[in-house]
Parts: structure tokens; C-alpha cells; sequence
């Protein structure tokens, strides 16, 4: 039996539970007769392959930094900032070389959320979510396979204040947000939790704040599968639209990015223990990444009402770089992604992913289908997370803020506007190759043809 084919039965087992106890309540003959059933499939059960617990799907704590790209993490090939934590986890799990991001936060999250493209949701405006996609979200993909689910950091998809049930609405039980774009995410933080403002953390500090909620909803829904969507605020600067300059921290100024980047490493260190002190570690698929590239420049503090900017440079496999963070380049796209699991095979992967892989992906690690009807455009790569089939992809996707966009294997991208370049003899893409050899340009002919398939 293909391999992907027995996964309805792990689903089977893990509902029929929910299922049976409905059954019983409202008829006991129908429950005999279920019973017997339950019998038949047991054997499948009892010899589920590695990867599948008999019991339940694996709980998912999907780990997303803010404006962290490759450059910034030490396992990558970044010096500038020590990530120990992060680090750990590579070496403990899955590392993939080509992870690829959208170039600026708002269409990776839309992306991540409906396993879409945003151009083919008609590029939702920043800071918006197209309402006739609400109810088809990963969350609620998830809650449908009997998940809890929650959310804690920033959500960026509405403005709190205009819909505090926005985030219900997508498929989140819980919820722990920042006021985005309302006041602070640092210091002094505005809250919403569970769509009502907190009025009991100003002196906190709020990625700690972030962190315990969601250590608390794993908590209390250990008994069941859930789904832990860790959005980091980390490492985004402060918010620079409110009237005045959010509070600077003790320190009399904003963090500055490598105080930002060790916080950051810090609580991923502390959500990831959590799950080793809760007990769920043998059933739990940890996924640390980045939303785009790291950031350009941060604000490291204001004067006289007025923010002040400081570039971010990182070295990067030893050569000075300043992130790319809204490029289409590699410095804006190219973010770690990071897999651990109990049944994951360890190591570094050359395999390819975009964030429209992550819903089906999900699906696929819960055992239910993703409605044809969705039009999902990625795929699942959870080929190596345990005895899963998956393909892995021939080519990545991503879209800039004015319709340019490209796709891409390993080593060459093309634009839509016909750039094309060889990314391992010019990975800053200085020169678009215009005599490219047979092989560049066999994949060259592909990658057009996929643009022409996507529609883009
Ligand atoms: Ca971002």
C-alpha cells in the first residue's frame, strides 16, 4: 500500500474515538455495529509505520521569526549574531537549504495561512485578508481534524480594533496579539487576547508575554492534538506610525538587532523546553522560520519625537552584507526553515519549499484532505518528516509588491520579467544570463512554463 495511503487510517483511529463516544450516547446498536468495524481496522493500526502515532496525529508548533533571514542565523552561515538554540535545533532535526519566503511579512503570512499565492487572491492589500477565504485556513483545516489551535505574537491581517473576532473567524480558538499598528509590541505592550485588550502586562515585556501563552494553551491541550502558532515579534523593530515614539526599553533605547536576534534565539530556546517538559516531544513537529529576509535597517531610537534608523548588517559566510528584507533577491527571500520531529530524518536537505507548502503540508501530518476547491498551489514536503509521501517540488514561488515575481530551482530564477540568472555563479544577480548553456537554458524553457501555468 502506498505510503500516503495508509494515513486515513491513523486519521480513523484518532476520530473514531470522538466518534464512538457520539455513537454511544445516541445509539447502541449502531455503536455495536461500529465496534465491529473498529476491529477490522485495528490491525492497520497496530502497524502503523514510524512517523504515524496510532493514537493521534502530532501536535505542530510552527515557529515564524520576524525579518530573519538566512544571513542571521549561525547554522546558515551567519557570524554576527549567536543563535545557539536555533543552531541546536538543526543539528537536532531537519535543515533545509532552500526555504523561500515572500519578500516582506503581510503575503508570506497570507500565504502560509490559505496555501495560496496572493496573486491569485488578487493581491490582498497590506494589512487585509480577502473575506471570501476566511473559512479556508490552515487553522480551520486543522480544527476540522480535531485540533486546538492558537495563535500568539502578531497577527497583521486586520486592525484589531476594527474586528477583534478576526482572528476566531480564521480558525483560532486562542489568540495573543500585539495591537498592530495600535501601540507597542516591546515594552509597555498592548495586548489582545482572545480579541479584548489586556490590561495586566504594561510592565512586561511582550514576547514574554507571547512565549507563556502559548506554553499555557499547549498546556491545557495536551491531551489532544493542537496547532501553536508561535508569530514572532521578534526581530521587527517598533512600530513608527503611532503619534508618538513607543517606550524604549531599560536600556534608554530600542533593542538594538542583536539584542533583538539574542532575545529572539531565547524564546525559541524556552518554547521549544516547554515541550520537552510538557512531555510531548515524541509527538510534537517543531518548525522554526523567518516571514521574509532580515531587515534593512531597524529603529534604534527616537529623538525629540522623531525615530532614528540604523542600517542591519550581518556577515554572512564571511562577506559584510545589509539585509534584503522587501527584495525579491535572496537577501529578502531566502529564510531558514528548520524541522524537528520525532520522526524526522536529521540532516541538511537541498529540497525546495515555498510557504504555500505549509497548509498542505499540515493536512498531510493531520490526515485530512485540503478541499479540491481551495485551488491550493503548494504542496506537501513532508517527505522527510516520518513515513509520509511527498514529492519534493521542482521549482519555488515568490511575488513582489509591484507584480514582479519569479520561480526558481536551487540554482536559477526566473522573473516574470524575463531576468534569468544563474544563482550559484551570481547569487546577487548582477547579470541576467542572455547566452545561457543548454542545461540553463532547458530549465530556463521549464520555469516559463511554469509562470505561464501559474498565471502570474
Ligand atoms: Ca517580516
Amino acid at each position: 500500500m502506498p505510503r500516503f495511503l495508509a494515513c486515513p487510517s491513523r486519521r480513523f483511529c484518532f476520530t473514531r474515538h470522538l466518534f464512538t463516544r457520539h455513537l454511544f450516547t445516541r445509539h447502541l446498536f449502531t455503536w455495536l455495529l461500529f465496534a465491529g468495524l473498529l476491529a477490522s481496522w485495528s490491525p492497520l493500526s497496530a502497524n502503523a509505520a514510524p512517523g504515524k502515532d496510532a493514537e493521534r496525529p502530532p501536535n505542530i508548533l510552527f515557529i515564524l521569526a520576524d525579518d530573519v533571514g538566512v544571513d542571521a542565523i549561525g547554522c546558515y552561515g551567519g557570524s554576527s549574531y549567536p543563535t545557539p538554540r536555533i543552531d541546536a535545533l538543526a543539528k537536532q532535526g531537519l535543515r533545509y537549504e532552500h526555504g523561500f519566503s515572500m519578500p516582506s511579512c503581510h503575503p508570506t503570512r497570507i500565504t502560509l495561512l490559505t496555501g495560496r499565492y496572493p496573486f491569485h487572491l488578487g493581491h490582498p492589500k497590506w494589512g487585509t485578508f480577502p473575506k471570501a477565504d476566511e473559512q479556508k485556513t490552515v487553522a480551520h483545516l486543522l480544527k476540522k481534524a480535531g485540533y486546538a489551535t492558537a495563535i500568539a505574537g502578531k497577527w497583521q491581517l486586520v486592525l484589531m480594533k476594527d474586528e477583534p473576532d478576526h482572528i476566531a473567524k480564521l480558525g483560532f480558538d486562542e489568540s495573543c496579539v500585539f495591537g498592530w499598528h495600535e501601540g507597542p509590541r516591546y515594552y509597555e505592550p498592548m495586548i489582545y487576547q482572545n480579541g479584548k485588550v489586556r490590561d495586566d502586562v504594561k510592565d512586561r515585556f511582550g514576547p514574554d508575554v507571547y512565549v507563556e501563552f502559548l506554553v499555557d494553551f499547549m498546556k491545557r491541550n495536551r491531551e489532544r492534538p493542537f496547532f501553536a502558532y508561535y508569530s514572532m515579534a521578534l526581530c521587527h523593530d517598533v512600530t513608527d506610525d503611532l503619534e508618538a515614539p513607543v517606550p524604549f526599553g531599560p536600556q534608554g533605547h530600542y533593542d538594538t538587532f542583536v539584542e533583538m536576534m539574542q532575545k529572539m534565539d531565547e524564546r525559541v530556546g524556552r518554547i521549544v523546553d516547554s515541550v520537552k517538559e510538557l512531555g510531548l516531544a515524541d509527538n510534537t513537529v517543531i518548525v522554526f522560520t523567518g516571514d521574509n529576509g532580515t531587515a534593512f535597517s531597524y529603529l534604534h531610537t527616537a529623538e525629540n519625537g522623531k525615530y532614528i534608523r540604523v542600517p542591519v548588517f550581518s556577515m554572512y559566510h564571511g562577506e559584510l552584507i545589509q539585509g534584503g528584507k522587501t527584495k525579491l533577491t535572496n537577501g529578502g527571500t531566502h529564510v531558514p526553515l528548520i524541522v524537528v520531529g520525532p520522526h524526522v530524518q536529521g540532516g541538511v536537505t537541498s529540497d525546495l519549499v515555498d510557504f504555500s507548502d505549509m497548509l498542505p503540508t499540515f493536512a498531510q501530518l493531520a490526515g485530512v484532505p485540503v478541499p479540491a476547491d481551495w485551488k491550493v498551489d503548494g504542496q506537501s514536503c513532508a517527505r522527510l518528516w516520518g513515513d509520509y509521501e511527498a514529492k519534493p517540488r521542482t521549482w519555488a514561488f515568490a511575488e513582489g509588491s509591484r507584480g514582479r515575481a519569479w520561480v526558481r530551482t536551487q540554482r536559477y530564477k526566473l522573473y516574470t520579467t524575463g531576468e534569468f540568472y544563474d544563482l550559484v555563479e551570481d547569487p546577487k544577480e548582477q547579470t541576467s544570463l542572455t547566452q545561457p548553456s543548454a542545461d540553463a537554458a532547458a530549465v530556463q524553457k521549464e520555469l516559463q512554463a511554469t509562470l505561464d501555468t501559474l498565471g502570474v
